[in-house]
């Protein structure tokens, strides 16, 4: 509707369409009247909302009054990523929005790069949460994803001298044109204070966790929009804010300054985004952030569910289930057992029932430096209460063990859910799998290495609880939103309907002798590359060449990911164009991106390598014709819906039993690519779906791994390859760090240890072969184009709606 003959204090009734809209946000709520910078950006974002409130307040009402199970997907990462493409996708408003900024003269892309992503997450682990809430959504399941509204989300990384340097992501600057503060909907999560127990008139005995500083939790709710169905489902992202009372109190006492300090020391709560991927520093402030949510968020649900029965909670399992996003949220555990004993009034027995039921726990990694423990003296003095329940539980379940395994004093000591030592320990994935009903490992290969060993002694305790979600990835956003050609081709020669059901796909394979739809298939792909060349070309100022091979590495930078053995295939192809050796090459582009962890330094001095690397390579006119390598800065969400599209060959080639699973792996091969890889996470997975003939396989499998480690000698292993040999006298000479000798000794000492879990050099060779095999088939485009069109049409397994239909007909029954 116009605003055109109304007066300005005539209430708004909902717009019918998105112009309309945009332009009163603008006008009345932005009060822009030269639209700049970021002005049409939320403009539209506002307007997009506000087609969507009606769907979001409907969604609201259906699920508090229906019988759904309602699903509370757990976790301390969301990595968004941008949401107006996503929205308007899924919202059917694309062709709306186009025409909303046509008076404008702007074109929809430019406008959407304006958007700050939201990179709540540090990786694979948050990315999957995403994805899960778009397919949730997608699939008329009430889930409702609870997070933290960090102030500082995943930090920006910037390369100065080749060196990674941190810089803060301040994302809310500009202010977040999706969320919804709900005030009225705030909590109160207790924090320090003491125990203390009393008698009731009844005379029971109950505990009273008394002398707390509470800390207010405000909810601000993000939409997360299903495809075309109308559902609209809820992020609801809580951020700390100081109780007033609280403020008043030091207020009342002459002591402001210190009461605005305890403001900022409750705000901190949800100030940062710990950039760490795959370990735990234990730090105060952490798991003070998990308790905050997963206390918020079970208030919140008992809430709901109060609303909705009254007060008799004996069938809030049956209602709700609560999926913990690894050991981040375990807490919830003991937490849910709190609120119902003393805040419910529950007897312990109905209460871990409820609790049992409720909980069910996904692992994301075998590293043991990611697996969490807290100490006992942290947790005692933050949370006491909490602390005692945790005792209790395990108390508890010691009594089972030692049913299950008689005399057994050892046993007893390896499963507690407290470490015994110096600084006893609380064992976060222990606490995790007692209070959970089902624990799932994110692969095939993964969930059977947990079982034969991590969590072997629970697998014999509890066979039943064990089982496997292999993960997916949103074909709405990793597909049809990132790769509108590609997208707009399949439609052409499928239909649409692939886009309901993303098996569909694998149609495609009907057409991989028709030589106009290989040619057709080569030409979106060639596009698609052009748009990653001019990426790179703008973020490192190499230039990338369209006609050659485009061979990706994109995610965090971990020894286990071995981007190292990437930089160490590039120089060996550099040492071979130096010789004159081209015979069999194909050019080829190299890209690797990732960031740091900003406290792991070998991680950091890969990135530094790479940086060298890429600079000798590109600075040699000799080179250039057959090899290009660059380092992308600040790889984040948006960077791969460019560079997935525009990748041909993708690296996965994770030391095997290191990988959990991996989702980058999927993203890569649904769009077209090839994948390159080792026998790890869902690699296998993909190899499976998609045929040896597609998938260039290397290296060991993972009872190879664990075999070898037992008697490993990488020196004998590089004296006797003439390539690897040649690639680390290159690098120990000095020539990739001419100003700083010696730089990168860390790195070659690292793969010459007997020590080096991650074995780079007993798969150099092969990695190179299954390189050379890669390059031969690219030589021939046709062919190299068909396995392309195989890989994508393989890939509707990889869907995280059929993952997501897994989680809901196995764990959350009833959803
Ligand atoms: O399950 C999502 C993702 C997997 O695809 C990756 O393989 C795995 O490394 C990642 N795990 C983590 C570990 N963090 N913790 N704890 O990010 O999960």
């Amino acid at each position: 509707h116009s605003m055109k003959g109304k007066s300005r204090h005539e209430p708004c009734e909902p717009c019918d369409a998105l112009p309309a809209c945009l332009e009163r946000q603008l006008r009345y709520n932005l009060c822009r009247f030269e639209p700049q910078g970021q002005d049409l950006f939320h403009a539209l974002a506002l307007g997009v909302k506000e087609q969507l409130l009606d769907d979001w307040r409907s969604t609201r009402s259906r699920d508090a009054e229906g019988n759904k199970r309602q699903v509370a997907y757990l976790s301390l990462e969301f990595l968004m990523g941008r949401a107006l493409g996503n929205a308007l996708l899924n919202l059917d408003l694309t062709k709306d929005a186009r025409d909303a900024l046509t008076p404008f003269a702007a074109s929809l892309e430019e406008i959407a790069e304006q958007e700050h992503d939201a990179g709540l997450g540090n990786g694979g682990l948050g990315r999957l949460a995403a994805c899960f809430l778009d397919s949730c959504a997608s699939m008329d399941i009430a889930a409702t994803g609870y997070g933290i509204r960090y102030e500082y989300g995943m930090f920006a990384q910037k390369i100065v001298d080749g060196f990674q340097i941190e810089r803060p992501d301040r994302w809310l600057k500009e202010g977040n044109p999706w969320e919804v503060r709900l005030h009225a909907l705030a909590v109160l999560v207790p924090f320090f204070g003491h125990t203390e127990s009393y008698v009731d008139r009844a005379g029971r005995r109950h505990i009273q966790w008394v002398g707390t500083q509470d800390v207010r939790a405000v909810p601000h709710d993000m939409p997360v929009p299903g495809y075309r169905n109308g559902r609209i489902n809820t992020l609801r992202l809580w951020k700390a804010e100081a109780t007033d009372d609280f403020d008043l109190e030091e207020f009342n006492q002459g002591d402001y300054a210190e009461a605005v300090a305890r403001k900022n020391l409750a705000e901190q709560i949800t100030m940062v985004l710990y950039p760490n991927d795959a370990s735990e520093n234990g730090k105060e402030l952490r798991l003070r952030q998990q308790y905050f949510l997963c206390s918020a968020s079970l208030q919140d649900m008992l809430r709901r569910h109060i609303a909705r029965f009254g007060d008799d909670l004996s069938q809030f399992a049956k209602h709700n289930v609560v999926q913990l996003n690894d050991t981040h949220p375990a807490i919830a555990v003991p937490e849910l057992m709190r609120l119902l004993i003393d805040v419910h009034c529950l007897e312990w027995d109905e209460a871990w029932a409820i609790t049992s039921a409720t909980m069910a726990y996904t692992n994301h990694t075998l590293l043991p430096e990611a697996l969490e423990c807290w100490s006992v003296r942290m947790l005692g003095h933050m949370l006491p209460r909490i602390l005692e329940i945790i005792f209790e539980i395990n108390a508890r379940y010691l009594d089972l063990v030692a049913h299950h395994w008689p005399g057994d004093a050892d046993m007893l000591a390896k499963m507690s859910i407290i470490e015994e030592g110096s600084e006893p320990r609380v064992r976060m994935a222990y606490l995790a799998i007692v209070g959970s009903f089902s624990v799932n490992g994110v692969a095939a290969l993964h969930t059977e290495l947990l079982t034969r060993g991590l969590f072997k002694d629970f697998h014999a305790l509890w066979a039943e609880k064990f089982n496997n979600k292999t993960n997916g990835v949103t074909p709405r956003r990793w597909l049809m939103a990132c790769n509108p050609q590609l997208a707009s081709l399949i439609d052409r020669r499928l239909g649409s309907d692939w886009r309901d059901d993303l098996n569909r796909l694998s149609s495609l394979g009907a057409f991989t002798s028709d030589t106009d739809f290989i040619k057709a298939w080569r030409g979106v792909k060639t596009a698609n590359k052009a748009a990653l060349a001019a990426l790179v070309e703008r973020e490192c100022g190499v230039t990338f060449d369209t006609q050659m091979l485009f061979d990706v590495q994109v995610k965090r930078i971990h020894e286990y990911k071995r981007q190292l053995m990437n930089v160490l295939h590039v120089i060996h192809l550099y040492q071979r164009v130096l010789k004159g050796d081209t015979q069999g090459m194909v050019p080829r582009c190299v890209l690797i991106g990732g960031k740091a962890a900003p406290g792991y330094a070998t991680a950091k001095l890969i990135i530094k390598l790479a940086g060298n690397v890429a600079h000798m390579v590109n600075s040699d006119p000799h080179v250039a014709p057959w090899l290009r390598f660059a380092f992308l800065p600040n790889y984040n969400v948006s960077a791969m819906e460019v560079i997935a599209p525009g990748a041909d060959l993708s690296e996965q080639i994770s030391t095997a039993g290191k990988e959990a699973s991996g989702t980058g792996n999927m993203k890569f091969m649904m769009n077209g690519a090839l994948t390159m890889g080792t026998l790890d996470g869902a690699n296998i997975e993909i190899l499976e779906a998609v045929g040896e003939d597609n998938f260039f396989l290397f290296g060991l499998n993972a009872d190879e791994v664990a075999r070898i480690k037992e008697d490993y000698r990488p020196k004998d292993i590089i004296a006797a390859s003439p390539a690897l040999s040649s690639v680390l006298e290159l690098v120990r000479s000095g020539h990739f760090s001419l100003q700083e000798p010696g730089l990168f000794d860390p790195l070659i000492d690292a793969i010459e240890s007997p020590w080096d879990q991650w074995m780079t050099a007993a798969d150099f060779d092969s990695f190179v072969s299954a390189q050379a095999r890669a390059a031969a088939l690219y030589a021939t485009p046709d062919e190299w184009t068909v396995r392309s069109i195989r890989n994508t049409a393989a890939s509707g397994r990889f869907s995280s709606d059929a993952t997501i239909a897994r989680y809901r007909d196995d764990i959350w029954r009833g959803a």
